[in-house]
Protein backbone atom coordinates (compact mmCIF):
# COMPACT_ATOMS: atom_id res chain seq x y z
CA UNK A 1 0.00 0.00 0.00
CA UNK A 2 1.12 3.40 -1.12
CA UNK A 3 -0.24 5.59 2.05
CA UNK A 4 1.71 4.16 5.06
CA UNK A 5 1.38 6.10 8.29
CA UNK A 6 -2.21 6.99 9.03
CA UNK A 7 -4.86 5.00 7.56
CA UNK A 8 -7.49 6.93 6.92
CA UNK A 9 -10.62 5.08 7.92
CA UNK A 10 -12.93 7.39 6.12
CA UNK A 11 -16.08 9.52 6.75
CA UNK A 12 -17.74 8.63 9.46
CA UNK A 13 -21.45 9.74 9.79
CA UNK A 14 -23.00 11.92 12.12
CA UNK A 15 -24.92 8.72 14.20
CA UNK A 16 -21.07 6.98 14.01
CA UNK A 17 -19.51 10.17 16.03
CA UNK A 18 -19.53 10.22 19.40
CA UNK A 19 -20.87 13.23 20.97
CA UNK A 20 -17.87 14.98 21.56
CA UNK A 21 -16.22 14.53 17.59
CA UNK A 22 -20.26 15.58 16.54
CA UNK A 23 -19.63 18.96 18.52
CA UNK A 24 -16.08 19.22 17.11
CA UNK A 25 -17.69 18.56 13.22
CA UNK A 26 -20.40 21.32 14.50
CA UNK A 27 -17.32 23.75 14.91
CA UNK A 28 -15.72 22.89 11.72
CA UNK A 29 -18.72 23.16 9.70
CA UNK A 30 -19.33 26.37 11.48
CA UNK A 31 -15.49 27.33 10.09
CA UNK A 32 -14.10 27.97 13.60
CA UNK A 33 -10.48 27.30 14.01
CA UNK A 34 -9.15 24.67 16.28
CA UNK A 35 -6.30 25.88 18.51
CA UNK A 36 -3.64 22.85 19.60
CA UNK A 37 -4.75 23.02 23.26
CA UNK A 38 -8.53 22.51 22.63
CA UNK A 39 -9.92 18.98 21.99
CA UNK A 40 -9.83 16.43 18.52
CA UNK A 41 -10.52 13.72 17.70
CA UNK A 42 -7.24 11.25 17.48
CA UNK A 43 -7.59 10.75 13.82
CA UNK A 44 -7.73 14.43 13.15
CA UNK A 45 -4.07 15.18 14.96
CA UNK A 46 -2.20 12.54 13.29
CA UNK A 47 -3.73 13.40 9.78
CA UNK A 48 -2.69 16.79 10.69
CA UNK A 49 0.88 15.70 12.23
CA UNK A 50 1.12 13.84 8.80
CA UNK A 51 0.36 16.45 6.23
CA UNK A 52 2.25 19.39 7.87
CA UNK A 53 5.16 17.23 8.83
CA UNK A 54 5.22 15.93 5.35
CA UNK A 55 4.07 19.90 3.58
CA UNK A 56 7.43 20.82 6.54
CA UNK A 57 9.85 17.94 4.64
CA UNK A 58 8.61 19.45 0.91
CA UNK A 59 10.04 22.88 1.86
CA UNK A 60 13.30 21.26 3.12
CA UNK A 61 14.24 19.05 0.75
CA UNK A 62 13.29 21.45 -1.86
CA UNK A 63 15.93 23.56 -0.96
CA UNK A 64 18.40 21.08 -2.35
CA UNK A 65 17.60 20.95 -5.91
CA UNK A 66 18.03 24.63 -5.91
CA UNK A 67 20.94 25.34 -3.42
CA UNK A 68 22.47 23.06 -6.40
CA UNK A 69 22.11 25.88 -8.52
CA UNK A 70 23.16 28.58 -6.19
CA UNK A 71 26.77 28.59 -6.80
CA UNK A 72 26.32 28.38 -10.88
CA UNK A 73 23.82 31.00 -11.66
CA UNK A 74 24.28 33.26 -14.32
CA UNK A 75 24.57 36.73 -12.54
CA UNK A 76 24.84 38.31 -9.14
CA UNK A 77 21.29 39.54 -9.14
CA UNK A 78 20.28 36.03 -9.83
CA UNK A 79 22.59 34.35 -7.78
CA UNK A 80 20.88 36.85 -4.94
CA UNK A 81 17.56 36.39 -5.96
CA UNK A 82 17.88 32.47 -5.56
CA UNK A 83 20.06 32.12 -2.27
CA UNK A 84 16.79 34.56 -0.77
CA UNK A 85 14.20 32.17 -2.27
CA UNK A 86 16.47 28.74 -0.84
CA UNK A 87 16.50 30.75 2.59
CA UNK A 88 12.70 31.18 2.51
CA UNK A 89 12.28 27.38 1.90
CA UNK A 90 14.25 26.74 4.64
CA UNK A 91 11.95 29.37 6.80
CA UNK A 92 8.77 27.91 5.48
CA UNK A 93 10.35 24.39 6.92
CA UNK A 94 10.50 25.86 10.16
CA UNK A 95 6.99 27.84 10.38
CA UNK A 96 5.83 23.99 9.38
CA UNK A 97 8.12 22.63 11.81
CA UNK A 98 6.58 24.70 14.63
CA UNK A 99 2.73 24.18 13.69
CA UNK A 100 3.62 20.14 13.99
CA UNK A 101 5.21 20.52 17.58
CA UNK A 102 1.62 21.94 18.99
CA UNK A 103 0.05 19.10 17.90
CA UNK A 104 2.64 16.88 20.30
CA UNK A 105 5.38 15.69 18.07
CA UNK A 106 9.17 17.49 18.62
CA UNK A 107 10.68 18.43 15.57
CA UNK A 108 13.41 15.38 16.43
CA UNK A 109 10.51 12.82 15.73
CA UNK A 110 9.67 14.36 12.73
CA UNK A 111 13.23 14.42 11.35
CA UNK A 112 13.81 10.98 12.35
CA UNK A 113 10.51 9.86 10.24
CA UNK A 114 11.65 11.46 7.27
CA UNK A 115 15.27 10.11 7.74
CA UNK A 116 14.14 6.33 8.08
CA UNK A 117 12.01 7.02 4.93
CA UNK A 118 8.52 6.57 7.16
CA UNK A 119 7.55 9.92 6.55
CA UNK A 120 7.34 11.22 2.97
CA UNK A 121 8.00 14.68 1.37
CA UNK A 122 6.61 15.74 -2.18
CA UNK A 123 7.74 13.35 -5.22
CA UNK A 124 8.69 16.37 -7.41
CA UNK A 125 12.08 16.77 -5.31
CA UNK A 126 12.97 13.34 -7.01
CA UNK A 127 13.67 15.18 -10.62
CA UNK A 128 16.97 16.44 -11.14
CA UNK A 129 17.87 20.34 -12.05
CA UNK A 130 20.32 19.97 -15.11
CA UNK A 131 20.11 22.90 -16.76
CA UNK A 132 19.77 26.45 -15.06
CA UNK A 133 16.10 26.71 -17.56
CA UNK A 134 15.07 24.11 -14.56
CA UNK A 135 15.72 26.87 -11.95
CA UNK A 136 13.01 28.98 -13.73
CA UNK A 137 10.68 26.19 -14.91
CA UNK A 138 11.09 24.78 -10.85
CA UNK A 139 9.80 28.36 -9.60
CA UNK A 140 6.90 28.54 -12.66
CA UNK A 141 5.79 25.16 -11.87
CA UNK A 142 6.73 23.85 -8.82
CA UNK A 143 5.74 26.99 -7.18
CA UNK A 144 2.66 27.64 -9.02
CA UNK A 145 1.61 24.64 -8.17
CA UNK A 146 1.95 24.91 -4.66
CA UNK A 147 0.71 28.47 -4.42
CA UNK A 148 -2.33 26.26 -5.90
CA UNK A 149 -2.21 24.20 -2.96
CA UNK A 150 -1.65 26.87 -0.43
CA UNK A 151 -3.52 29.02 -1.10
CA UNK A 152 -6.88 27.19 0.11
CA UNK A 153 -5.11 25.88 2.59
CA UNK A 154 -4.90 29.57 4.33
CA UNK A 155 -8.52 28.55 4.92
CA UNK A 156 -7.87 24.90 6.73
CA UNK A 157 -9.63 24.69 10.28
CA UNK A 158 -6.19 23.89 12.31
CA UNK A 159 -5.17 27.41 13.37
CA UNK A 160 -1.27 27.50 13.29
CA UNK A 161 -1.53 25.64 9.84
CA UNK A 162 -3.56 28.67 8.43
CA UNK A 163 -1.69 30.84 9.99
CA UNK A 164 1.91 29.73 9.09
CA UNK A 165 0.03 29.05 5.29
CA UNK A 166 -0.61 32.97 4.90
CA UNK A 167 2.90 34.27 5.60
CA UNK A 168 4.34 31.14 3.01
CA UNK A 169 1.42 32.17 0.22
CA UNK A 170 2.89 35.71 0.07
CA UNK A 171 6.59 34.72 -0.29
CA UNK A 172 5.45 31.69 -2.51
CA UNK A 173 4.05 34.22 -5.29
CA UNK A 174 7.25 36.03 -4.94
CA UNK A 175 9.01 32.65 -5.77
CA UNK A 176 6.57 31.43 -8.86
CA UNK A 177 7.42 35.05 -10.44
CA UNK A 178 10.78 35.28 -10.27
CA UNK A 179 10.41 31.31 -11.54
CA UNK A 180 8.29 32.81 -14.60
CA UNK A 181 10.85 36.07 -14.95
CA UNK A 182 13.71 33.31 -15.67
CA UNK A 183 11.62 31.85 -18.22
CA UNK A 184 10.87 34.98 -20.17
CA UNK A 185 14.09 35.59 -19.93
CA UNK A 186 15.16 31.73 -21.86
CA UNK A 187 12.10 32.05 -24.36
CA UNK A 188 12.69 35.60 -25.68
CA UNK A 189 16.69 34.56 -25.87
CA UNK A 190 18.81 32.64 -28.24
CA UNK A 191 17.26 29.55 -30.00
CA UNK A 192 19.59 27.79 -27.86
CA UNK A 193 18.16 29.29 -24.68
CA UNK A 194 14.42 28.64 -26.18
CA UNK A 195 15.04 25.42 -26.68
CA UNK A 196 16.54 24.91 -22.87
CA UNK A 197 13.01 26.75 -21.49
CA UNK A 198 11.18 24.14 -24.21
CA UNK A 199 13.40 21.01 -22.86
CA UNK A 200 13.19 22.49 -18.61
CA UNK A 201 8.79 22.47 -19.28
CA UNK A 202 9.24 19.32 -21.05
CA UNK A 203 10.68 17.38 -18.18
CA UNK A 204 8.59 19.17 -15.47
CA UNK A 205 5.47 19.34 -16.74
CA UNK A 206 4.11 15.77 -15.72
CA UNK A 207 6.14 15.76 -12.17
CA UNK A 208 4.42 19.27 -11.62
CA UNK A 209 1.01 17.90 -12.28
CA UNK A 210 1.75 14.54 -10.07
CA UNK A 211 2.43 17.67 -7.16
CA UNK A 212 -1.49 17.38 -6.44
CA UNK A 213 -1.14 13.74 -5.40
CA UNK A 214 -2.94 10.62 -6.93
CA UNK A 215 -6.28 11.00 -8.92
CA UNK A 216 -9.04 11.30 -6.39
CA UNK A 217 -10.45 7.69 -6.83
CA UNK A 218 -6.98 6.87 -5.66
CA UNK A 219 -6.87 9.29 -3.22
CA UNK A 220 -7.02 7.28 0.22
CA UNK A 221 -7.66 10.21 2.65
CA UNK A 222 -9.52 12.91 0.94
CA UNK A 223 -13.09 11.98 2.02
CA UNK A 224 -11.89 12.30 5.50
CA UNK A 225 -9.46 15.37 5.43
CA UNK A 226 -12.10 17.52 3.38
CA UNK A 227 -14.79 16.69 5.77
CA UNK A 228 -12.19 17.95 8.88
CA UNK A 229 -11.21 20.76 6.41
CA UNK A 230 -7.72 20.15 6.88
CA UNK A 231 -8.47 19.95 2.72
CA UNK A 232 -10.20 22.37 1.24
CA UNK A 233 -10.10 20.91 -2.33
CA UNK A 234 -9.63 17.95 -3.86
CA UNK A 235 -6.26 16.64 -5.74
CA UNK A 236 -8.10 16.52 -9.23
CA UNK A 237 -9.91 20.36 -8.67
CA UNK A 238 -6.45 21.46 -7.71
CA UNK A 239 -4.91 19.91 -10.59
CA UNK A 240 -7.61 21.64 -13.15
CA UNK A 241 -7.03 24.80 -12.03
CA UNK A 242 -3.01 24.66 -12.25
CA UNK A 243 -3.82 23.44 -15.88
CA UNK A 244 -6.35 25.98 -16.78
CA UNK A 245 -4.15 29.00 -15.19
CA UNK A 246 -0.77 27.32 -16.42
CA UNK A 247 -1.72 27.08 -20.20
CA UNK A 248 -1.68 30.89 -21.20
CA UNK A 249 1.88 31.53 -19.48
CA UNK A 250 3.38 28.97 -21.24
CA UNK A 251 1.64 30.69 -24.76
CA UNK A 252 2.53 34.30 -23.48
CA UNK A 253 6.49 32.29 -23.51
CA UNK A 254 6.01 30.82 -26.75
CA UNK A 255 6.39 27.78 -25.56
CA UNK A 256 4.72 24.41 -25.77
CA UNK A 257 3.07 21.98 -23.14
CA UNK A 258 4.30 18.66 -24.08
CA UNK A 259 0.75 16.97 -23.99
CA UNK A 260 -1.01 16.66 -27.36
CA UNK A 261 -4.31 15.80 -25.47
CA UNK A 262 -4.23 19.27 -24.43
CA UNK A 263 -7.61 20.95 -25.69
CA UNK A 264 -10.01 23.18 -24.54
CA UNK A 265 -13.48 21.87 -23.54
CA UNK A 266 -15.56 25.15 -23.94
CA UNK A 267 -18.45 22.75 -22.03
CA UNK A 268 -16.44 22.55 -18.60
CA UNK A 269 -14.26 26.06 -19.43
CA UNK A 270 -11.73 24.21 -18.55
CA UNK A 271 -8.50 21.85 -20.65
CA UNK A 272 -8.91 18.50 -21.32
CA UNK A 273 -5.18 17.17 -20.50
CA UNK A 274 -3.57 13.88 -20.03
CA UNK A 275 -2.97 11.71 -16.54
CA UNK A 276 0.21 12.18 -15.81
CA UNK A 277 2.15 8.58 -15.41
CA UNK A 278 0.64 7.52 -12.36
CA UNK A 279 2.81 4.26 -12.65
CA UNK A 280 6.53 6.73 -12.34
CA UNK A 281 4.43 8.58 -9.25
CA UNK A 282 4.01 5.38 -7.24
CA UNK A 283 7.29 4.40 -7.94
CA UNK A 284 8.60 7.73 -6.97
CA UNK A 285 6.98 7.94 -3.73
CA UNK A 286 8.15 4.15 -2.93
CA UNK A 287 11.42 5.53 -3.01
CA UNK A 288 12.40 5.14 -6.50
CA UNK A 289 12.87 7.74 -8.21
CA UNK A 290 15.80 9.64 -10.63
CA UNK A 291 17.23 11.36 -7.24
CA UNK A 292 15.32 9.82 -3.67
CA UNK A 293 18.35 8.14 -2.84
CA UNK A 294 20.19 11.55 -3.22
CA UNK A 295 18.39 13.64 -2.08
CA UNK A 296 17.41 11.44 1.61
CA UNK A 297 21.27 10.92 1.74
CA UNK A 298 21.92 14.69 1.51
CA UNK A 299 19.23 15.22 4.48
CA UNK A 300 20.82 12.31 6.62
CA UNK A 301 24.70 13.88 6.22
CA UNK A 302 23.42 17.24 7.14
CA UNK A 303 21.75 16.04 10.10
CA UNK A 304 24.70 13.54 10.92
CA UNK A 305 27.25 16.58 10.04
CA UNK A 306 24.93 19.11 12.50
CA UNK A 307 24.75 16.43 15.66
CA UNK A 308 28.32 18.35 17.66
CA UNK A 309 26.61 21.65 16.75
CA UNK A 310 22.97 20.42 18.54
CA UNK A 311 25.26 19.21 21.21
CA UNK A 312 27.22 22.09 21.94
CA UNK A 313 23.80 24.36 22.25
CA UNK A 314 22.55 21.74 24.71
CA UNK A 315 25.19 22.11 26.48
CA UNK A 316 25.84 25.46 26.51
CA UNK A 317 21.92 25.90 27.79
CA UNK A 318 22.52 23.66 30.47
CA UNK A 319 25.89 25.39 31.77
CA UNK A 320 23.30 28.58 31.33
CA UNK A 321 20.60 27.54 33.36
CA UNK A 322 23.35 26.48 35.97
CA UNK A 323 24.58 29.57 36.36
CA UNK A 324 21.24 31.22 36.38
CA UNK A 325 20.07 29.08 39.68
CA UNK A 326 23.47 29.64 41.15
CA UNK A 327 22.88 33.41 41.02
CA UNK A 328 19.44 32.76 42.38
CA UNK A 329 20.69 31.09 45.13
CA UNK A 330 23.03 33.50 46.03
CA UNK A 331 20.86 36.46 45.63
CA UNK A 332 18.74 34.52 48.09
N1 LIG B 1 4.40 13.44 -3.20
O1 LIG B 1 -4.78 10.37 -0.08
P1 LIG B 1 -3.79 11.28 -0.73
C1 LIG B 1 6.53 23.13 -2.16
C2 LIG B 1 0.96 10.55 -0.78
S1 LIG B 1 5.53 22.46 -1.02
C3 LIG B 1 4.59 12.52 -2.23
O2 LIG B 1 -4.29 12.11 -1.86
P2 LIG B 1 -3.40 13.60 0.94
C4 LIG B 1 7.20 24.43 -1.88
C5 LIG B 1 0.21 11.03 0.46
O3 LIG B 1 1.08 11.65 1.36
C6 LIG B 1 5.04 20.89 -1.71
N2 LIG B 1 3.59 11.85 -1.65
O4 LIG B 1 -3.07 12.16 0.37
C7 LIG B 1 8.50 24.48 -2.54
C8 LIG B 1 -0.35 9.74 0.97
O5 LIG B 1 0.68 8.94 1.58
P3 LIG B 1 0.79 8.74 3.21
C9 LIG B 1 4.39 20.09 -0.67
C10 LIG B 1 2.34 12.14 -2.07
O6 LIG B 1 -2.45 13.90 2.03
C11 LIG B 1 8.61 24.85 -3.87
C12 LIG B 1 -0.71 9.04 -0.32
O7 LIG B 1 0.12 9.59 -1.34
N3 LIG B 1 3.07 20.60 -0.40
O8 LIG B 1 6.65 22.50 -3.13
C13 LIG B 1 2.08 13.10 -3.07
O9 LIG B 1 -4.86 13.71 1.25
C14 LIG B 1 9.86 24.90 -4.49
C15 LIG B 1 -2.18 9.17 -0.65
O10 LIG B 1 -2.53 10.42 -1.23
C16 LIG B 1 2.29 20.05 0.55
O11 LIG B 1 2.70 19.15 1.25
C17 LIG B 1 3.17 13.76 -3.63
N4 LIG B 1 3.03 14.67 -4.61
O12 LIG B 1 -3.12 14.59 -0.30
C18 LIG B 1 9.64 24.18 -1.82
C19 LIG B 1 0.92 20.66 0.70
N5 LIG B 1 0.75 13.15 -3.26
O13 LIG B 1 1.00 10.10 3.79
C20 LIG B 1 10.91 24.25 -2.44
C21 LIG B 1 0.11 20.01 1.79
C22 LIG B 1 0.20 12.25 -2.43
O14 LIG B 1 -0.49 8.16 3.68
C23 LIG B 1 11.00 24.62 -3.77
N6 LIG B 1 -0.28 18.69 1.47
N7 LIG B 1 1.14 11.63 -1.73
O15 LIG B 1 1.96 7.86 3.38
C24 LIG B 1 -1.41 18.35 0.79
O16 LIG B 1 -2.16 19.20 0.34
C25 LIG B 1 -1.73 16.88 0.63
O17 LIG B 1 -0.99 16.16 1.58
C26 LIG B 1 -1.47 16.31 -0.80
C27 LIG B 1 -1.81 14.80 -0.79
C28 LIG B 1 -2.38 17.01 -1.81
C29 LIG B 1 -0.02 16.48 -1.23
Amino acid sequence: MYAQLVKSEGKKSAEEMSPEERAFQDRVDRGEKIEPKEWMPEGYRKTLIRQIGQHAHSEIVGQLPEGNWITRAPTLERKAILLAKVQDEAGHGLYLYCAAETLGISRDQLLDKLHDGSMKYSSIFNYPTLTWADIGAVGWLVDGAAIMNQVPLQKTSFGPYSRAMIRICKEESFHQRQGYDIMMKMAQGTPEQKAMAQDALNRFWSPALMMFGPSDKESVHSAQSMAWKIKIDTNDELRQKFVDQTVPQAEYLGLSIPDPNLKWNEEKKGYDFSEPDWTEFFEVIAGNGPCNRERLGARVKAWEDGAWFRDALVAHAEKDAARRAAARVAAE
